[in-house]
């Protein structure tokens, strides 16, 4: 922590006389001064935010209102800076080039020192993925990989932008070149676009096949939402699922199953709880929406598809790990959509078995319901 601090203090100051040296003798040197600091203290606000998460909810809003405030001071800082600029325009044309050599200078070190802080917060971010709980290490994997491609051409247009700022500056006796066509760069420009974006796009068409081919031992476990809640039905004893049609819901038949179909009357139905998972065993989610649009979201399973009324969807996983994770609904459902939320618990299959055993079935349902 301590070792953190003198660091993030060097870094001010090293700031600080950066952008005082580069930039003597131009007027904005103080804005770029005073911008750099407030932009080094929202920073850190982000980084404590961060850092204090739910524990302590004061470090972490008061983390955020430091971020804020830096961000709005860049604001007033640059605002400020036009409105002095704006008012320069009767100074004698050799003051203004002493100035215009001075900012441009400064202008380069800026969007340098903001592509740096970019990659540098990338990789010091204490925000990061949950740990992975399922076999779809292949999801993170894609994902790295357009961090990379994204990451790379982000850090050369940013090198290009502040050299180009550095070496073409404004100044009244130079004229830019216009050149509309240029067909050997074109080539370069569309060739080299075309290898990243097929080298973002390929990955995720292997890992999209293999998301989609459901392994043949996987059990079937169907998700049905509505507003706002998700409830879970699991095959009985014959390891099938009954038939449902949405028409058949009622109070007594909350999942809409059809009661003439025997292998419905054994399904394990779970309403308003959590819902387990052995461990290390493939799992198909058959996911039911019976009203608006929802999506069955458990971040640490790295998998998530949307729920549509009148059709079912699915994907499948393989729990990797045992704890307790938060399943969320992942799409815009209406009022009540940030409370969709349940637990899943991913345990032994000693565990699954004993808690299976304890949840109530189609048959024992009606039968309730009869009396
Ligand atoms: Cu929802």
């Amino acid at each position: 922590m301590t070792v953190a601090l003198i660091g993030y203090i060097l870094i001010l100051l090293a700031l600080c006389i950066g952008f005082c040296t580069i930039g003597r003798g131009s007027r904005g040197t103080r804005y770029a001064v005073l911008g750099s600091v407030a932009g080094a203290i929202g920073l850190g606000g982000l980084f404590v935010a961060a850092g204090s998460g739910p524990q302590s909810p004061r470090l972490h809003d008061a983390g955020l209102a430091l971020f804020a405030v830096g961000v709005l001071a860049n604001f007033y800082l640059l605002k400020r800076y036009f409105d002095e600029v704006e008012g320069d325009r009767h100074v004698s044309a050799l003051r203004r080039r002493a100035a215009g050599r001075a900012t441009k200078n400064m202008v380069a070190l800026a969007i340098i020192l903001v592509g740096a802080g970019t990659v540098g917060f990338h990789f010091l971010s204490p925000w990061w993925w949950t740990p992975i709980a399922s076999n779809w290490g292949y999801v993170d994997d894609t994902i790295i990989v357009t961090f990379w491609i994204t990451g790379v051409v982000f850090v050369a247009i940013v090198l290009f932008m502040a050299y180009c700022v550095f070496r073409y500056w404004h100044r009244d006796d130079r004229r830019a070149a216009y050149e509309p066509e240029n067909k050997k760069l074109e080539w370069w420009l569309t060739g080299l676009t075309a290898v990243g974006v097929a080298g973002m796009l390929t990955p995720g068409l292997f890992v999209w096949n293999q998301f989609v081919t459901v392994p043949e031992d996987a059990t079937e476990v169907e998700v049905l939402a509505r507003q706002w809640e998700f409830a879970f039905r699991l095959p009985g004893k014959d390891g099938v699922l009954g038939t449902s049609d949405a028409r058949n819901i009622t109070p007594e038949n909350p999942f809409g199953l059809n009661r003439s179909d025997p292998r419905g009357h054994d399904d394990v139905l779970i309403e308003g709880a959590e819902l387990h998972l052995p461990i290390n065993k493939p799992v198909k989610v058959l996911l039911r929406s019976i009203d608006v649009l929802h999506n069955f979201y458990v971040p640490e399973f790295r998998a998530k598809m949307d729920m549509v009324p009148g059709m079912i969807t699915y994907y499948w996983f393989t729990p990797t790990r045992t704890g307790t994770f938060d399943a969320l609904c992942f799409e815009l459902c209406g009022i009540g959509h940030y409370a969709m939320r349940v637990k899943v618990v991913v345990e032994d299959d000693g565990k699954y078995q004993a808690w299976l055993t304890q949840q109530p079935t189609f048959a024992r349902m009606l039968a309730q319901a009869a009396e």
